[in-house]
């Protein structure tokens, strides 16, 4: 009989972290808040409480950890981040994480010597309120001291996260090349594909490169009534204009990409000031590195042409960039084969959303599966039906046991 997981103990687990930092029927722990530090104090509680070693590293990664007979063995990572978006859902990232966890309880459980170190982890900052792939990207040895120095979050944010959790040198965390057997990743798909297939399970082929920018429109201050139209060096227009101007390149040009402005700001932002400074948060997505690239620069040519036509300035400060990835044969192999002995209707998927697993695939094979969900996601009301997480984590289970026997 295949090992499963035990769905009551996973059940409470979800239910007890989706409290802390509850906000309505959502969470809102934004990376290294204190929510989310109570959120990791929680886990390695439960950590401590299966019996198993608890590990945090130089980024603040916390795991748990069931050791291989040899002190040598390489290490197999479970995992995904407890860190939410703003007013964010109880599954985004939750629910790999504690799947992992339950991966690791059940194998202890059942006394089975695996040839690896299983590890369960939860990666800081995932989501970008501070860097973006921030723990994921540092275990991996591809953090840099320049996007540290540049956060899209802001360098104050990323400071007071880093002092209320002890983190002083995150760089540290990178751990030996060859020493990761693999990453798998459950996560719920955050959008309508699988429901729409009547599928049971996604297993991804690639994940999305993501490119950010800071932008700002620089015009003049200047009297709202009494300044002509034409006078105007409205840096609000500028940026609207763009807004506009930018989505309409995106639908026309690249429809395989998505773009985002999640901010916008003008200063001195007084109802009778014509804006002298609109910032934007541009965020844009590509499955393919090279449309990526394309893209930024059709994006960054169009905003010139606005700011010219505006008589404006524009300042464009590139705030990170992550570089698409595919996931692993070996890992997509596994987890079909689990889906299979599971009896589950499973479909490849590409993601529209990063993923730890991006990060992890640079110096591992990496993959992960989604569930089925509904609602959307960064948003409150984000589900998945629980019949689905329990598939999911079987499945999580299924392929970590299956790789190692491959
Ligand atoms: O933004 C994303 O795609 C992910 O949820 N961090
Ligand atoms: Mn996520
Ligand atoms: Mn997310």
């Amino acid at each position: 009989m295949p090992l499963r997981i035990n769905p009551a103990r996973l059940r409470a687990d979800f239910d007890a972290l989706a409290r802390i930092g509850a906000a309505g029927v959502g969470v809102h722990r934004p990376a290294l808040s204190a929510n989310h530090l109570a959120a990791r104090a929680w886990l390695r509680e439960r950590i401590l409480a299966a019996g198993l070693e608890f590990r945090q590293d130089a980024a603040g990664n916390h795991s748990g950890i069931l050791r291989a007979a040899s002190p040598a063995a390489r290490t197999l990572l479970l995992g995904s981040h407890t860190d939410s978006v703003p007013h964010g859902g109880r599954f985004d990232g939750a629910l790999g994480v504690l799947a992992a966890l339950e991966a690791l309880r059940t194998v202890q459980d059942a006394s089975l010597e695996l040839p690896v170190h299983l590890e369960a982890i939860d990666f800081t900052d995932e989501e970008g309120a501070l860097v973006g792939l921030l723990g994921s990207r540092a275990l991996t040895g591809a953090l840099t001291p320049g996007e540290l120095a540049q956060p899209r979050g802001g360098l104050a944010a990323l400071r007071d996260g880093f002092a209320r959790a002890g983190i002083t040198d995150p760089l540290g965390a990178a751990r030996p090349p060859g020493s990761l057997a693999g990453f798998l990743e459950l996560h719920i798909e955050q959008g309508p594909r699988l429901i729409e297939a009547g599928a049971d399970i996604g297993i991804v082929s690639a994940i999305v490169g993501i490119g950010s920018f800071r932008l700002a429109f620089g015009g003049r201050a200047d009297h709202a009534g009494t300044t002509p139209m034409h006078a105007r060096r409205d840096a609000g227009r500028g940026a609207a204009e763009f807004m506009v101007r930018a989505r309409g390149l995106v639908t026309r040009d690249f429809p395989g990409c998505v773009i985002n402005f999640g901010r916008a700001a003008f200063e001195p932002g007084a109802y009778n000031i014509v804006p002298e400074r609109a910032e934007l948060a541009l965020e844009f997505r590509s499955p393919v590195q090279a449309e990526l690239d394309a893209l930024e620069a059709a994006l960054l040519g169009e905003a010139r042409r606005v700011a010219a036509a505006c008589h404006l300035e524009l300042e464009a400060v590139k705030q990170g960039c992550v570089a698409p990835a595919p996931c692993a044969p070996e890992a997509r192999a596994a987890f079909a084969a689990a889906a299979d002995d599971l009896g589950l209707r499973h479909i490849p998927l590409v993601s529209g959303a990063g993923h730890d697993t991006q990060a992890l695939a640079a110096v591992c094979p990496a993959g992960m599966i989604f569930i089925p969900s509904t609602g959307g996601s960064h948003n409150p009301g984000e589900f998945a039906e629980w019949e689905a997480c329990v598939n999911g984590a079987n499945v999580l289970l299924g392929a970590a046991i299956g790789w190692l026997d491959r």
